[in-house]
């Protein structure tokens, strides 16, 4: 018998074990397009009840999609640019043919100039030693881009493999491809499963497009040291960008401290002036300003959803126009002097220092 997936997250159905992907009782079988009982429960009430796919069974099904594509779109968050692009993933794509979409742009202040954010993603692609790719910036929230994505696509052979670590949008892309005159136009009630929680596709799901396109969803890579992955679920919701960005500006001395209750702190030791720091941030949490004499106060004390458990520092010097950022939380931004900073993280968390995202650019 052939084996059937579930059109909304690619799982093997199965009828025996409702607490394991795929999961359709044997009275629904016979039904078209299949749908398991997990991305019913996603789509209805919001709820993953078996949780994100694990990192080795993501991998084994990302590898037999490039086996079967022709081209790939890689997708990565604007919002958490360093872990969208892992090296290990980047050297699986190999020299197949790659067009990154830059995803989540509507998260940009609106007077974000995006002519400078392309420039900012070709200096961080080089600086990462990135290949050569043609980028596009889009938001499959407000169709931002998409014109010239669906163009794009049709260069890159008759299968095409939508890839990117988790909660990046390659399902939300998919959808919105699907909807438009590339996809066919609209498809009916089974779509690509969607959910703010990491890790909801499970396997590589194929999408028949007229004129013999094939275009696949794949599960998400799971990247290392993204806090939000770290945390349980109800955290994760809270640290995921969702709204327009938003930034706080912090005078900051020697002796004060920028952080996110129980989550992280910046910690100044140094300054060659009178230093800022912008703290950015987009989703349920907040920057805070305090002084160091409160940090046990505010990091290890502070009795939030989200509190770590083991901690981690590191010194680093930030200079003005750079952002310090921690994977799967947010960053902050040095304006006006350079400062030295003890940061105070979650242990294991991804620290990277960039030129700044957002503001005026050398
Ligand atoms: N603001 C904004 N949110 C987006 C955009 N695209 C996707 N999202 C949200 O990001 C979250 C993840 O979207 P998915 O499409 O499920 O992401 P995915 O990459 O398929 O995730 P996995 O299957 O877990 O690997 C959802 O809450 C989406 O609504 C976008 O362009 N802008
Ligand atoms: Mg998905």
């Amino acid at each position: 018998m052939r084996q059937q997936h579930c059109q909304g997250c690619g799982a093997h159905i199965q009828s025996s074990n409702p607490s394991e992907y795929g999961y359709v009782p044997e009275g629904q079988l016979n039904r078209e397009p299949l749908l398991c009982q997990r991305c019913f429960r996603i789509n209805h009430y919001g709820r993953d009840d078996i949780g994100p796919v694990q990192a080795n069974d993501s991998l084994a099904s990302i590898e037999a999609g490039l086996a079967w594509c022709s081209g790939v779109v890689l997708v990565v968050d604007l919002m958490d640019f360093e872990a969208s692009v892992p090296r290990e993933l980047v050297g699986m794509i190999g020299n197949k043919k790659t067009i990154l979409a830059v995803n989540k742009v509507d998260l940009l202040p609106e007077q974000t100039p995006l002519r400078e954010i392309h420039g900012w993603i070709a200096k961080r692609l080089t600086d990462l030693a990135f290949p050569q790719v043609q980028v596009n910036l889009i938001s499959a929230v407000n169709g931002h881009g998409f014109p010239d994505l669906a163009d794009e696509i049709e260069n890159l052979g008759p299968n095409v493999l939508f890839i990117g670590v988790t909660n990046v949008g390659k399902s939300s892309v998919l959808e919105r491809l699907l909807h438009m005159r590339i996809g066919g136009g609209k498809r009916g009630i089974v779509k690509p499963t969607i959910s703010p929680y990491p890790g909801t596709t499970v396997q590589v799901s194929r999408w028949r497009c007229p004129g013999g396109l094939v275009l696949a969803d794949s599960p998400g890579y799971v990247p290392q040291g993204r806090v939000s992955d770290q945390v349980a679920a109800e955290c994760a919701r809270e640290l995921i960008p969702h709204r327009q960005l938003s930034s706080h500006l912090y005078p900051v001395q020697v002796g004060e401290l920028i952080h996110i209750p129980g989550l992280c702190g910046f910690e100044c030791l140094e300054s060659s002036g009178s230093g800022l720091l912008l703290g950015f941030t987009g989703s349920g949490v907040q920057w805070q300003k305090s002084t160091n004499k409160h940090l046990k106060k505010w990091l290890e004390e502070y009795a939030g959803p989200c509190q770590v458990k083991t901690w981690e520092q590191r010194t680093i010097r930030l200079y003005p126009g750079q952002d310090a950022v921690i994977s799967g939380l947010g960053w902050v931004s040095a304006r006006k002097a350079t400062l030295l900073l003890r940061v105070h993280l979650p242990q294991g968390a991804q620290l990277t220092i960039r030129p700044n995202l957002v503001g005026r650019k050398k």
